[in-house]
């Protein structure tokens, strides 16, 4: 079979090799209905630099349609000398088909100018195709470093490439936050902006002397959901509240428990939460109104995940919030708030997204659940009857190191080598089908405390993001020896891409990070950390 054939990542369901192959030229047209324009434009924006081929409108060559019986995000690809055939059971489906194509096509193809003029053959055959879960993420944190525009773009562009449909990014931390708000100008005048950066992990206490900061405007972020939308990837934002506000706090001290002071440099938990009075619940609604205004998608994210309680317990404004109330203690403050904002979302006809801490004392009914800590929280929240998007740290946090070589970059977490992630299945052990049911998909966080630029994102993400691509899109069962085998070629494709992976072979010498020194976990003493950290969900009600 045609190697190009059989290199696809992610995997496509089923390939048939069949006859002879069809030639791409100058001539080749492009025959495409309106409501699939959108895809003809990517389509020849992506294959025209490189090829030369402008795939002008007309009908003989590559045709593209929507055949309702196909499953939604799926697709039939079929190749003949006579002509190239790509129907999908949706826009989306017929996208894929087209990404397809382009991995049928030499990598030369995948470049943004032109290496030599001429033809190029597209292997005779057929492939169907459709993914296994309607999830299939990537959260990027822009907070801890600020992420320009274009580079998100070229992320999105590389996600789409691997058939990856959701961006969930994290606007906002101790560290920084990243958009602007109407009425509230001190967010990106002061909250964008840290003095100083920690350098590698926490525990060894070093920071380089330069600030750091950034923010996306109203129309940068339109801007990135337009590009996503068109590459049939949502982006679902997250405000993480109300821990991890110390930047926000840091512009409106108001909003806090008496903590004046600047935007976090350091890594690690704030202890400075909002106060949860009037005045930060009305900070709080109004900037879901705002993200609820820019980002069209069902689902709104309201991080919820390491709120220390502590401040809560001294300070007059959140006692004043638990007497009115009525909890029983600072702890079901955090419960109550979620609450309140699911209410508002609803009003809007939106959904909230939330990190799994929010199961405790009972997430709001028709909260989708991002489950992280370990595989537990996604068990307990399908149990609960809650929509779960599984991101397990042990599985998929393309932050944690990849070898054990000592020239790795900044080593945190546990080793998640490229086999561990191609190993992940995001449906925990010991659901029932219609639990398992509840599983929507899988996401791969890039928290980027140790990835200070687009470059180093690369190389924590590739090709674990590869592997990833395959644990969401394709079945079950996989097997990791083929995978590498097509990898080998899908490699040649990164490189035509210009990305900058994790070469198989290791790092190389500059990607060590000497000044930058980690904090390597091992799984036992983390599973014992996890253990420890979800014992509150054995009393949440499942
Ligand atoms: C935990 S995962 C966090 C992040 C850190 C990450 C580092 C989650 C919801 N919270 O704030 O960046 O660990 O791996």
């Amino acid at each position: 079979m045609n190697e190009l054939l059989t290199s696809i990542v992610p995997s496509p369901v089923r390939i048939q090799r069949a006859g002879d192959g069809f030639p791409l030229d100058q001539a080749t047209p492009l025959d495409a209905p309106a409501d699939l324009t959108e895809v003809a434009i990517w389509l020849r924006g992506s294959l025209g630099p490189a090829t030369g081929c402008p795939l002008p409108p007309g009908s003989g060559g590559i045709r593209l349609r929507v055949d309702p019986g196909l499953p939604d995000e799926g697709y039939a690809l079929g190749i003949r000398p006579t002509g190239v055939d790509i129907h999908g059971g949706s826009a989306a489906g017929v996208f894929y088909g087209a990404q397809t194509l382009r991995q049928l096509l030499p990598p030369a193809t995948l470049r943004r100018g032109r290496l030599a003029g001429g033809r190029w053959t597209l292997p005779g055959g057929r492939i169907e195709d459709a993914p296994r879960f309607g999830w299939r993420g990537v959260m990027l944190d822009v907070a801890r470093h600020f992420m320009p525009v274009a580079d998100v773009l070229r992320l999105i562009d590389l996600l789409a490439f691997h058939k990856l449909n959701v961006l969930h990014l994290h606007l906002t931390d101790d560290q920084g936050w990243r958009l602007e708000v109407p009425g509230r100008p001190r967010l990106t005048s002061v909250g964008a902006w840290r003095p100083a950066t920690m350098v590698g992990s926490r525990q060894h206490e070093r920071y380089d002397a330069r600030p750091h900061g950034g923010f996306y405007s109203d129309d940068d972020l339109r801007e990135i959901v337009a590009f996503a939308a068109a590459r049939h990837i949502t982006v679902v934002p997250e405000v993480d509240m109300p821990g991890h506000m110390q930047a926000a706090i840091a512009a409106y001290p108001e909003l806090g428990n008496g903590f004046a002071g600047p935007v976090r440099s350091s890594w690690g938990i704030s202890t400075h939460v909002l106060n949860l009075g009037p005045e930060a619940l009305d900070f709080c609604l109004a900037v879901l109104d705002h993200l609820c205004d820019l980002f069209p998608g069902e689902l709104i994210g309201i991080g919820g995940d390491e709120c220390p309680a502590e401040e809560w317990r001294d300070s007059p404004i959140a006692q004043a919030r638990i007497r009115s109330e009525g909890l029983v203690g600072p702890e079901r403050l955090q419960a109550w708030f979620t609450a309140r904002l699911a209410e508002h979302l609803a009003a809007r006809g939106r959904r909230l997204f939330g990190w799994d801490e929010i199961l405790a004392g009972g997430a709001p009914p028709g909260a989708v659940i991002a489950a992280w800590r370990g595989v537990g929280p996604a068990a307990h929240a399908a149990r609960a009857g809650h929509a779960v998007v599984s991101c397990p740290d042990t599985s998929v946090y393309l932050d944690y190191r990849q070898s054990d070589d000592p020239a790795e970059p900044t080593p945190v977490g546990t080793l998640l080598t490229l086999a561990d992630v191609h190993a992940f299945d995001p449906v925990p052990p010991g659901l029932t089908p219609e639990q398992a049911g509840r599983i929507l998909g899988g996401q791969a966080n890039l928290w980027t405390e140790h990835m200070e630029s687009a470059r180093r994102v690369d190389y924590q993400a590739f090709p674990r993001l590869c592997a990833f691509a395959e644990t969401v899109w394709g079945p079950a069962e996989r097997d990791f020896a083929a995978f590498s085998t097509r990898l080998a070629t899908h490699l040649t494709r990164l490189d035509a891409l210009g990305v900058n992976y994790r070469p198989l072979s290791g790092p190389r010498p500059w990607d060590a990070r000497p000044d930058a020194p980690g904090h390597p976990r091992t799984v036992k003493d983390r599973l014992a950390e996890l253990r420890e950290m979800t014992a509150d969900l054995d009393q949440a009600p499942a």
